[in-house]
């Protein structure tokens, strides 16, 4: 399927929409999930117009692990957080929900159950 110009974090990385920005830099971007599945849940993106893995440059991809480690550390930090979970959904079959590739960062403590 082709890339959606109009998907909501094509319109943030426009500046046409608002988030909580906590990191940026030239080839990512990472602001708070608005439906938070834990306090904390953090989102990485890459300033690169990829749906999905399959299309992501292979360079966009080494600077958005670069990314989710910081941010991974920093909200481990911040939130005191016994665990977190990176996780990263591909397709509408894997609870895909906006085709702009983004990872997930999510406190998790014992007992909490993954709703992704
Ligand atoms: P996924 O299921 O992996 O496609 O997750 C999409 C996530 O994006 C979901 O946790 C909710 C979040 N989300 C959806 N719309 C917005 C938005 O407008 N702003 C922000 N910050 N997050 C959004």
């Amino acid at each position: 399927m082709a890339y959606d110009q109009n998907n909501i974090f094509a319109k943030i990385l426009r500046g046409e929409a608002p988030c909580f920005k906590v990191y940026e830099d030239d080839m990512t971007l990472s602001f708070m999930d608005v439906m938070p599945q834990a306090e904390g849940h953090t989102l990485v993106i890459p300033k690169y117009p990829a749906e999905n893995i399959y299309d992501l440059d292979a360079e966009y991809a080494g600077a958005m692990a670069k990314t989710v480690k910081k941010i991974a550390a920093a909200v481990k930090l911040a939130f005191n957080a016994p665990g977190i979970l990176v996780a990263q959904l591909n397709g509408a079959a894997a609870g895909q929900t906006v085709f702009h590739i983004h990872t997930h960062i999510i406190p998790r403590s014992q007992g909490i159950d993954l709703k992704l």
